[in-house]
């Protein structure tokens, strides 16, 4: 079945007793049981929820994987997904990623012995260089937030199997309908359903999708254990957001493209991040191993009086944290998303005062550029 099909109907089915075309949100904290031990498969809502199966169900779909858990946020699905390592373990972690991605290794997980590296994996001989003999996982994100590099998942992913090592890809800024790490040999992959995937900017979740089996039982068991759900609220929304995943992915693209060709022109912007610009060091890359370029464009302003000035000025974009939702937002990274970076860390990323992020929505384009063009001028 095609995606679109797949993002309709997986863990979709109507409702068993009622006929609800659409999964109902079981809004309990227990189910009665009908003698001791007897139950109709769910004890206790942190364990188990129907909507929340059904989510599961229908991303896991998307991802082309055996097994799903959602999560209360992107960020509690990235910390489950870090207890597949222990103490003594060793991480390579992508130099660039999200900010609080950043930020839960260096403020928090070092404080259980976990060793991490920062390593530019845009070039795999750098993640081979970075291998100890204590590496079990390498965790990146591509393209990466905010300046738009791109990991050869493939060439990693066969690299760190050879390593005894596993690799996570964070998904979020692409979606399973542009990117499918599972099938590039990527072990585990990670989003902020927060994003693309429930799209409209009103709900906070997370999701870890995978095949290996033990460790999908440990993510489980970490799962209920911890117990960083999704509520099935949430759950519900995002199941009607991925229905939609497709034809706003395509207008994300379209709008994402248009963008970034009128910022590339533009007398007052220096330097435009995106990897469907032909000038983007790794446009073959991203040609090969994603299906679309996305909606998330950065580009530089060349001081933060430049960046305040565009960011201030805007009347149809949104002055705010996040992304992936049907309105464009734009934001400022250096004090924003990735202020938990260190300065110099920053600099050499180019996440400079002067960088302007944007998250391309799916309005009419010609009141995104002019909404732009008059925010520069
Ligand atoms: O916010 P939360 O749902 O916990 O997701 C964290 C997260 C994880 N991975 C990536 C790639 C992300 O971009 C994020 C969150 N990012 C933002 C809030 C942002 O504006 O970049």
């Amino acid at each position: 079945m095609g995606f679109s099909t797949t993002a309709i109907h997986a863990g979709n089915e109507p409702d068993a007793s009622t006929g609800s075309v659409s999964v109902p949100i079981y809004q309990t904290s227990t189910y009665a049981q009908d003698g001791l031990g007897k139950h109709k498969g769910y004890e206790y809502a942190r364990t188990q929820n129907p909507t929340r199966s059904a989510l599961e169900k229908n991303i896991s779909a998307l991802e082309g994987a055996k097994f799903g858990f959602a999560f209360a946020s992107g960020m509690s699905a990235t910390d489950a997904t870090l207890k597949l390592v222990k103490a003594g373990d060793h991480v390579i972690l992508g130099n660039n990623t999200y900010g609080g991605t950043f930020r839960l290794f260096d403020r928090i997980l070092t404080n259980y012995g976990i060793e991490f590296d920062l390593v530019d994996t845009t070039d795999v001989h750098n993640v081979e260089q970075a291998f100890r003999e204590n590496t079990k996982m390498v965790f990146v994100e591509t393209p990466t937030n905010p300046v738009m590099s791109l990991t050869d998942l493939e060439a990693v992913s066969s690299l760190a199997h050879t390593q005894g090592a596993i690799v996570v890809c964070d998904n979020t800024f692409m979606s399973p309908y542009l990117q499918r790490p599972l099938e590039l040999g990527v072990d585990v992959v990670v989003h902020s359903t927060t994003k693309y995937l429930n799209g409209h900017s009103d709900s906070v979740g997370g999701f870890v999708a995978l095949n290996d089996e033990r460790h999908a039982e440990w993510i489980g068991f970490v799962q209920n254990s911890v117990g960083a759900i999704l509520s099935p609220f949430d759950s519900f929304m995002v199941l009607r957001g991925t229905k939609t995943l497709a034809v706003r992915m395509d207008r994300h693209n379209e709008n994402g493209q248009a963008v970034a060709n009128f910022l590339v022109e533009h007398p007052k912007v220096e330097k435009v991040y995106y990897p469907g610009l032909v000038s983007h060091p790794q446009h073959e890359l991203a040609k090969r191993q994603q299906k679309g370029f996305g909606g998330m464009v950065s580009f530089e302003t060349g001081s933060l009086e430049n960046a305040k000035s565009v960011l201030e000025s805007v009347k149809v974009f949104t002055l705010a944290e996040s992304l992936g939702g049907v309105e464009s937002l734009i934001s400022h990274p250096a004090t924003m998303t990735h202020a938990a970076v260190p300065y110099e860390t920053r600099q050499e990323l180019g996440i400079t005062d002067g960088l302007v992020r944007v998250s391309v929505g799916i309005e009419d384009i010609e009141d995104l550029i002019s909404d732009l063009d008059q925010a520069l001028d």
